[in-house]
């Protein structure tokens, strides 16, 4: 697609964020390259987190709009839809699913991988590469190609093979930790999330599904979008079963342990300075995101016996980039928890 259909696919993208000082703000603005990235995604996103530290890490601008991803219903009783449904919005993210071949989400998982469960039309972050005149979706592919075409010695994807594996090890690890069963899901009897994120997922599921259902009606003659919203409805129902289900929840906190065990062997028997390389990597990044939400929902006592983990995230907080872009990102965006302290 030619940067002039993608600039005005941008522009009626951005007539879905309500705000008009969430849209097109200059993020690094000294940083590297400013006019080429412009990323549409949430504070409060884990996937969102993991580009924008990708981006500080290696020091580049970019245009930011940030959408707020969860539905309101007015005191009258109006539900105004999560930014992230807006028809143009999703027509955008389409673009980027061409491009990357992959089936749309048909169930839910608990898992947002898109390797594992296919592309969610509805959701952040998507990233437009002017230059290269892409639209790109799903974090990991989007941290990939701007680690790549950004110049410069700093990468964070090793060339040497070894690290190289070792990388997309943990990358998956990651993709594959169920954060957003986690942060939706009640656990019959420890859920320690905060007590308004408990509020807001006990009505999350209904309000998605009713937004919809009206943004099916209202766009009944554009097949592709009607596909994509059924596609999403088809995720959130399955979602809206298991949020309570004790067997689901319970097996989401096994399988997050047991790459947590993962992770420590790594660990244990690293001997570079980072978990892959003498160097940090996209792989640290993407741990400290993971380890600061989990920390958040109160999940840390997952690995209260691993305390090569504990150590390992006090080394990531130190990181001027994991500092803004994900803990103080996650401290302002989320209601507070006495499992992250400010
Ligand atoms: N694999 C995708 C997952 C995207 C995803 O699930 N995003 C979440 C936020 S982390 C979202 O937009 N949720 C809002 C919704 O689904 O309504 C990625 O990494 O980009």
């Amino acid at each position: 697609m030619d940067r002039s259909k993608l600039e005005e696919m941008i522009e009626l993208a951005q007539k879905g964020i309500l705000e008009n000082s969430r849209v097109g703000t200059i993020r690094n603005p000294d940083g590297e390259q400013k006019g080429r990235f412009v990323l549409f995604h949430a504070a409060m996103s884990f996937c969102s987190q993991k580009v924008r530290a990708t981006l500080a890490q290696r020091g580049a601008a970019f245009e930011s709009n940030e959408m707020v991803i969860l539905a309101r219903r007015l005191p009258a009783g109006a539900l105004i839809p999560a930014e992230n449904y807006s028809p143009d919005y999703v027509r955008l993210r389409l673009q980027g699913r061409e491009a990357m071949k992959v089936r749309l989400v048909e169930a839910y998982s608990g898992i947002s991988s898109v390797s594992n469960s296919g592309l969610d039309p509805c959701a952040v972050p998507t990233l437009v590469d002017l230059d290269a005149a892409e639209v790109v979706v799903d974090s990991l592919r989007i941290c990939i190609h701007i680690d790549a075409v950004l110049p410069g010695s700093n990468r964070l994807v090793p060339a040497n093979p070894v690290q190289l594996q070792n990388v997309q090890r943990q990358l998956n690890a990651v993709d594959l930790t169920p954060h957003p069963g986690l942060l939706y899901g009640f656990h019959p009897e420890d859920d320690r999330r905060p007590q308004a994120i408990k509020q807001a997922m006990s009505s999350v599921y209904e309000e998605k599904l009713e937004a919809l259902t009206s943004l099916i009606k209202a766009n009944e003659g554009d097949g592709e979008l009607v596909a994509a919203y059924q596609a999403k409805i088809a995720k959130e129902t399955g979602g809206r079963d298991v949020r309570c289900d004790p067997g689901f929840q319970n097996t989401l906190r096994a399988a997050t342990r047991n790459i947590l065990l993962e992770l420590d062997k790594d660990l244990r028997q690293n001997q570079y300075a980072w978990l892959c390389a003498p160097q940090l990597t996209l792989a640290d990044l993407f741990w400290a995101v993971s380890l600061v939400r989990l920390k958040y929902l109160g999940l840390a006592k997952l690995w209260s016996d691993l305390p090569t983990i504990d150590a390992y995230l006090e080394r990531l907080l130190e990181l001027p980039s994991v500092q803004s872009e994900v803990l103080a990102s996650t401290i302002s965006s989320m209601p507070r928890s006495d499992y992250l302290a400010a």
